[in-house]
């Protein structure tokens, strides 16, 4: 079992937590966030190829990409495997989030730990909205917050 989590912060007053949970190379991730100061709505949410927030979320390069396929949505078999779609927030309070993925992993060679989560300012559109951005970043705007995935502790 490895448990992994990135705090998410930016230059806009986005905030959150994000873990990561998976029982063995063979199974599939679980990935929850609870994200704060989001406007109504759905954002785009990945997981980014660069642990690198030197110059914010920017540093954190483009989607983690390792077999090179276009961006699409999280249940596409050719994705991204950054590629987790949308959180959605509500009206009031925090865009809770939660899925259990097969492409994102925390063992081997493309283990995600490491990388950076980004939550942007826009929906992501999955790869469909004809934007020129759209098979690259599904055109999902600005970088919001954004926190390097770690080891974390196991749960108690
Ligand atoms: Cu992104
Ligand atoms: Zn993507």
């Amino acid at each position: 079992m490895v448990y992994a989590v990135a705090v998410l912060k930016g230059a806009t007053s986005v905030s959150g937590v994000v873990t990561l949970t998976q029982d063995s190379p063979s199974s599939p991730t679980t990935v929850k966030a609870v994200i704060t100061g989001l406007t109504p709505g759905k954002h785009g949410f990945h997981i980014h190829e660069f642990g690198d927030n030197t110059n914010g979320c920017t540093s954190a390069g483009p989607h983690y990409n390792p077999q090179g396929h276009p961006h699409g949505a999280p249940t596409a078999e050719k994705r991204h495997v950054g590629d987790l779609g949308n959180l959605e927030a509500p009206e009031k309070g925090d865009a809770v989030f939660e899925i259990t993925d097969k492409q994102v992993t925390l063992f081997g060679e493309h283990s995600v730990i490491g990388r950076t989560v980004v939550v942007h300012a826009l929906e992501d559109d999955l790869g469909l909205g004809g934007h020129t951005l759209s098979v690259t970043t599904g055109n999902a705007g600005d970088r919001l917050a954004c926190g390097v995935i770690g080891i974390s502790e196991l749960k108690k």
